[in-house]
């Protein structure tokens, strides 16, 4: 055991860790961010960490975990500093984050959260809660009011347990107190994410109360933003090479890339740190980037990640290796994504290049069954509009109808060498249901397709993207995954 990361241990870092520069004590708190995982202390915090050292500022961050104490513990003691670790090839490069000042766990203590929330000296609501923490309905797109957690926050919405009920909680005391304008900013990974979170947050207000909607609509700002950077959940190895990087130990510490991206609207209610300092890129529109991303970057890992795991392959960089592999996911985002994207100021080929070196990054190894979980939520954004588009473009995705039969076939829970894996999936009761061997293909995939809101594209196309989904995945349960790969391949070559 070493000792513990903190303030007291940065002088005696080794020379090569980079560490935050500016002075942390005098910074105080701007931004409240709800959902902190790996995720946003990889990437807005480290933005905000460079943007500070810039322009100083008063935007330290209050992280918000809604149930586990786990990244409380790992931080609080350490005064909220971290470790990033980026990883590529040879680069193995360390740096001491201190812009997050503390966490705090909204299952303990909800009213310390509020209050904050709700004071004067917080501008910026931040969020990532994943595609489910919005409780959107995939079909209609609103709150989905049936929920039982949204159902109880609705009944007692002062003592919030969802990230939509905290938000209304806390802007129905700002308007109460008058403590000024606020930003709430989704950073994750979905397509009009600010709007969505518009959305949520609305359709919860009015159900409380439908003047306090009002206000909202009226008075909060909720600029969208693409958000980009390939984080895995840590793993015991993170810890043990954070220690060894820096000569202490760090629970929180966390690997990444050396890539990030992050392209945001410039719509803040109340100021915001200048990120474009530390590289983001602030543009009218962020949607046709966000598209880009989640089809050509979120998409293919999808792909790799079910193919991949099917065929046996516990990492994403396994299946990046797998030439097969490789040719039908370039098939997919060249001549069935690509040409379905509206223009973006991206150099699309380069960008897609840049994405399979990412994925091939070993020394960052992301296990394809973490890419694998919440297809329900997923796939509506990566895979659903893309084939869409490919269609009314007059095109047959046939490389998409491949993916979307390995998710199918992916649901029965085991590989080709019979190896079980878990459906983690917030729906995988109903869809392990729907796809049991004993179903018919065709059943199995209309029934997909349709809990996920349908191809909003024209029903002949439709129609002939659901034959060959289904095709693919008879033969992926007739014959073997790595046979149909293989099969699928020698049928454009
Ligand atoms: C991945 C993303 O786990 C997943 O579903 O596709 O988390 C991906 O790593 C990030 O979006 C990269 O920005």
């Amino acid at each position: 055991m070493k000792t513990r990361l903190n303030e007291a241990r940065l002088a005696e870092l080794p020379e090569d860790v980079e560490v935050y520069d500016y002075d942390r004590l005098s910074v105080g708190l701007g931004i409240v961010h709800l959902g902190i995982g790996s995720f946003h202390r990889a990437h807005q915090a480290v933005y905000t960490d460079l943007a500070l050292a810039r322009h100083r500022g008063d935007w330290g961050i209050l992280g918000v975990s809604f149930r586990s104490g786990r990244i409380a513990a790992a931080l609080n003691p350490q005064g909220g500093l971290y470790t990033v670790i980026e990883r590529e090839g040879g680069i193995r490069h360390g740096r001491i984050v201190g812009c997050v000042k503390q966490v705090a766990v909204l299952s303990e203590e909800a009213e310390r959260i509020l209050s904050i929330m709700s004071s004067k000296e917080i501008r910026i609501f931040s969020a990532t809660v994943t595609e489910k923490g919005y409780y959107l309905d995939p079909v209609s797109g609103r709150l989905n009011l049936d929920d039982s957690m949204i159902k109880a926050d609705l009944i007692q919405p002062q003592t919030p347990k969802t990230m939509p009920a905290l938000v209304v909680e806390a802007l129905a005391r700002r308007r109460e107190r008058n403590t000024g304008p606020v930003t709430v900013m989704s950073c994750d990974n979905l397509t009009a994410n600010g709007k969505k979170m518009r959305r949520s947050i609305l359709d919860f207000a009015t159900a409380r109360d439908p003047s306090l909607a009002e206000w909202i609509s009226a008075s909060v700002t909720f600029p969208c933003t693409m958000v980009d950077r390939i984080v895995p959940a840590p793993g015991e190895n993170t810890v043990s090479d954070a220690a060894n990087l820096i000569g202490c130990d760090d629970p929180a510490a966390l690997m990444t890339e050396p890539f990030r991206q992050w392209v945001i609207e410039d719509q803040f209610a109340a100021g915001r740190p200048a990120w474009e300092d530390a590289g983001a890129q602030f543009v009218e529109d962020v949607v046709p980037f966000e598209h880009a991303k989640l089809r050509l970057l979120n998409g293919s890992h999808s792909t790799f990640a079910y193919l991949g795991r099917l065929i046996g392959y516990d990492y994403i960089h396994q299946s990046v290796s797998n030439q097969r592999l490789v040719a039908l996911v370039r098939h997919q985002m060249f001549n069935e994504v690509i040409p379905g994207l509206a223009s973006v100021e991206m150099d699309l080929g380069e960008y897609c290049q840049t994405v399979l070196r990412r994925f091939a990054n070993r020394t960052l190894p992301y296990t394809t069954i973490q890419v694998a979980s919440d297809g329900s939520q997923k796939i509506p954004q990566r895979w659903l509009p893309a084939i869409a588009a490919s269609i009314d473009n007059g095109r047959r995705p046939r490389a998409l109808a491949f993916s979307f039969a390995s998710w199918a076939r992916f649901l029965e829970g085991r590989d080709d060498d019979g190896r079980v894996f878990p459906i983690n999936d917030p729906d995988s009761r109903w869809l392990s249901d729907r796809t049991k061997k004993d179903i018919d293909s065709e059943t199995v995939i209309h029934c997909l397709i349709e809990r996920l809101g349908g191809i909003a594209s024209n029903v002949s196309g439709a129609n002939l993207f659901l034959d060959d989904a289904a095709f693919w995945l008879d033969r992926m349960r007739n014959y073997s995954v790595a046979d149909s790969i293989r099969e699928f391949s020698s049928s454009w070559v």
